[in-house]
């Protein structure tokens, strides 16, 4: 044998393919399926490749290359999400541009993957930093505007005076940026805000139907927190106008109220603090204004204060006394709850705090209660007057409908997602396309006034923002030498006057200078695939038609709740405002595992058990990485690196190469039965295993095949060889072409029809035969021509008249020859 000169090989097709354009999406034909494979596009970091993208991407590539091969029309891109924080702040670190910086970083991304002979479509690539990309990011950002989606506010925000921006809630980790780990303190900020909670309902109702992971759609349904209840009425007493409104997933515990909590920031803490309870209240709500969300439900200790107010119980009339407790949220339901300690957990510790009524309203359907803790199970109503033995569902359905009778309160549907703060005070992002007129002191002529001057005094009417003009887009970031973050919280493009600043008409106008964040240009980027060279649009709805849905969405568990609920919240978006015909973007989605250290623990730069991609492409060839990485274990696992494994299946690369040139040279070959067999139950288990993207099995199972071929010497038959070969190139493409071209062929396999695979040779062939118990026939079996003896004696204990003769007695002997005799010896 002699070794496969991988490194000259791989570089020769790459070029192959590169020059002839091999992967160059084909315009749709109607006649054939469609699929469009998607890889979470890489963030291009400094550091590189990690030996995990390649684990995705070659599993999509896999995909892809089959599917070329059964006859679909592929669309498999690639591109960059090149904005956001990290980038900035390398940039800072580096003492560089971010543009360059990132220009940088993807031409060394772009580099290794084309090293690893993915079959993107490289003229589609893109990067969301590209300016006729964020033209379209920013003209989506109008599109949400103009539909009231995205609206200003003063929003109580998560600020790291460290990294100098606003975070969004999901971005702080126990009070800690999730970036950087820096204390993060709540502020309240002018911000930009989507309303992804008007669409909270359709991002519930639409993952049924979708072929994702189980976990990842419970971790969306988490998220999105729906919860179905009653909003229920109390009026306050002696003040016939306000009152405050609860929301409750247990109606039916209504008559075991017996106090009500406020958020400290409800808006009728005041005007239900008595002058008594005044100063203790207005201490309480100023220490508690602090705490984080997070803190407030998660702790223990229950800590509150009463107002000293009342309001009326809607069904018995009674009064109820009215806390401010922070353990109640302000941002959830309505800010305020009733409060049943019998059967509420926590309202149960507040009341053993303040020594305050409980009352049971709820008993089990069997057993006593204990009154030691919150009854919190559903049971049977107790205690409620007319309600009393009703089952918990009944119970809330009667009380809802007597409480709409009332006009005290109706069925409610709440949802814990929260509105998307949108806005960032960084520089590296997609400049917010608003601008604000700009005033100028009373008797002061505008004219003679430049606000972009110091000194000039002038104010920003926040209040009236107006959209940049479809036309004007992009707009464009300025360049600024020092774009760190400042402590002006209106971000550091405050600080670039001249951009800041125009005059139009005769008066002058103030940018916006907040940008989006990294998460915009990830929200469509899967779209501008479609039609990334459309000048006059986002994309054609002719490209949405020939290709969406991403039939394949490969990617990591880690974008399980954000990114891919802030990409449906926007194609919703986009499909309500009619430019796609598909309500969900992404139909299946893979979450391939995490690749561990060789001592299992994630590879990190500080433990030093980081494997670069590059080195095992230099010292064993990128299809041994590609290969490797999916014979590892099955995709979705969490699996260490072995790199002793690798030459594994660099031994099979070369058993492939050297049993395909054998056939090549001695084409006369003829299939014997035995091969036969073998090849079709290779082509099935390769075929099926692919499908179900089970590509370790698939793989071992072509190893099997290759060893038989192996030992047939110098006698390969030439179709065992080019099937072997077409089935082995969407792992090893580049192998798989230089097999196919040893046997003959002077065009490219990416094309080729895959592998046929004929179903009843890949049945074992079977035959009948007898059994004898120390001599005499007993029976007959049917089992394959080529069972062992182990399987022949299971076949044979199945018979009953061989099983009588030898039940209770010691098998001595055992004589088989497979497919003639088989004679049990027992006594
Ligand atoms: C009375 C009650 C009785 C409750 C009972 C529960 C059990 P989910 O399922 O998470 O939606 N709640 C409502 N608004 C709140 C807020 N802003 N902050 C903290 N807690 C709040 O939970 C809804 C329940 O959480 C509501 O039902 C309310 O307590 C509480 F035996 O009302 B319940």
């Amino acid at each position: 044998p002699v070794p496969y000169p991988f490194d000259h090989v791989e570089s020769k097709w790459q070029a192959f393919w590169e020059e002839n354009k091999t992967f160059k999406t084909p315009e749709r034909n109607k006649s054939r399926p469609k699929k469009y494979v998607l890889d979470m596009f890489p963030y291009p970091s400094g550091a590189g490749l990690h030996v995990g993208h390649p684990e995705g991407y070659t599993a999509s590539d896999v995909m892809a290359r089959y599917w070329r091969m059964t006859g679909h029309d592929v669309l498999h891109p690639i591109g960059w999400d090149s904005f956001g924080l990290p980038a900035e702040q390398f940039a800072v670190q580096t003492g560089a541009q971010p543009a360059d910086t990132t220009k940088a970083n993807i031409a060394n991304f772009k580099r290794q993957l084309k090293m690893l002979g993915f079959s993107y479509d490289w003229d589609r690539e893109l990067a969301t930093t590209d300016i006729n990309y964020v033209k379209w990011t920013q003209w989506i950002f109008l599109q949400l505007f103009k539909k009231g989606l995205a609206e200003q506010s003063e929003v109580s925000v998560n600020w790291c005076p460290a990294l100098g921006t606003v975070l969004a809630n999901e971005e702080v980790i126990n009070g800690k940026s999730e970036r950087g780990d820096h204390p993060v303190m709540r502020l309240p900020l002018r911000q930009w805000v989507l309303k992804i909670t008007n669409y909270a309902d359709r991002l519930e109702a639409g993952l049924d139907g979708l072929d994702w992971p189980s976990g990842t759609l419970t971790a969306q349904q988490q998220w999105i927190g729906k919860s179905t209840g009653c909003e229920i009425v109390f009026d306050v007493e002696g003040n016939n106008s306000e009152s405050v409104r609860v929301f409750t997933t247990r109606p039916d515990t209504l008559m075991g109220v017996t106090y009500v909590t406020l958020a400290p920031e409800h808006p009728l803490v005041s005007a239900l603090t008595t002058p008594e309870q005044k100063e203790a209240v207005d201490k309480y709500v100023a220490e508690t204004s602090s705490r984080s969300d997070l803190d407030r439900t998660s702790s223990k200790e229950k800590t509150g204060v009463f107002t000293g107010g009342y309001v009326t119980h809607p069904l018995s009339g009674e009064k109820v006394p009215v806390w401010v407790g922070d353990y109640v949220l302000g941002s959830y339901g309505t800010g305020a709850v009733m409060a049943v300690p019998a059967h509420d957990s926590r309202d149960f510790e507040f009341a053993k705090a303040f020594d305050l009524e409980i009352k049971w309203v709820v008993k089990p359907k069997e057993g006593e209660l204990n009154e030691e803790e919150a009854f919190t199970e559903p049971g049977v109503s107790m205690n409620s007057g007319e309600f009393d033995g009703m089952t918990t569902d009944k119970c809330k359905e009667a009380v809802t409908k007597k409480l709409e009778e009332n006009n005290k309160g109706g069925a409610k549907i709440t949802y814990k997602l929260r509105d998307w703060v949108f806005s960032r005070q960084r520089y590296w992002g997609e400049p917010i396309p608003i601008y604000f007129p700009v005033d100028f002191p009373k008797g002061v002529d505008a004219k003679t006034q430049n606000p972009a001057s110091d000194g000039c005094e002038h104010t920003i009417r926040y209040d009236q923002p107006i959209p940049v003009d479809e036309a004007d887009l992009p707009l464009e970031l300025p360049l600024m030498e020092d774009f760190k973050p400042g402590d002006d919280p209106a971000g550091c493009l405050a600080r670039a006057k001249d951009w800041r600043y125009f005059e139009k008409d005769g008066k002058w106008f103030a940018r916006e200078t907040n940008t989006m964040p990294q998460w915009a240009g990830s929200c469509w980027y899967y779209l501008r695939f479609l039609d990334p060279k459309n000048n006059n649009e986002a994309f054609s709805k002719q490209a949405d038609k020939d290709w969406m849905p991403v039939d394949l969405y490969v990617g990591g568990a880690e974008h399980a709740v954000l990114h891919l609920l802030y990409a449906r919240f926007w194609h919703q978006v986009l499909f309500d405002l009619g430019y796609t015909e598909h309500p969900e973007p992404f139909q299946k989605l893979v979450h391939q595992g995490m690749i561990l250290g060789s001592d299992g623990e994630k590879m990190s730069k500080s433990r030093g058990n980081v494997v670069n991609p590059d080195d095992i492409v230099t010292d064993q060839g990128a299809d041994a990485l590609r290969l490797y990485e999916m014979f590892m274990g099955p995709l979705e696992a969490v699996k260490p690196w072995q790199t002793s494994q690798v030459a594994g299946v660099v031994r099979f690369q070369n058993k492939v190469y050297n049993v395909v040139k054998v056939a090549a040279e001695n084409n006369e070959t003829e299939m014997d039965v035995e091969t036969t067999r073998l090849l079709h139950k290779t082509m099935k288990k390769v075929t099926e295993d692919i499908k179900s993207m089970s590509f370790n099995t698939a793989i071992s199972a072509m190893m099997v095949l290759t060893n038989h071929l192996q030992t047939l010497k110098e006698k390969v038959p030439l179709e065992a060889a080019e099937k072997l070969s077409l089935m082995v190139s969407p792992f090893a493409p580049h192998l798989g072409e230089e097999c196919w071209s040893i046997l003959g062929n002077t065009e490219s396999l990416a094309y080729h029809p895959w592998v046929e695979y004929d179903e009843t040779l890949c049945v074992d062939d079977e035959i009948t035969m007898g059994v004898q118990v120390n001599g005499k026939a007993r029976g007959e079996i049917t089992i394959p021509a080529d069972a062992d003896e182990e399987t022949a004696m299971a076949a044979a204990k199945e018979v009953d008249r061989v099983m009588n003769q030898i039940e209770g007695k010691e098998i001595k002997k055992i004589i088989y020859v497979p497919g003639r005799i088989l004679n049990i010896i027992a006594k």
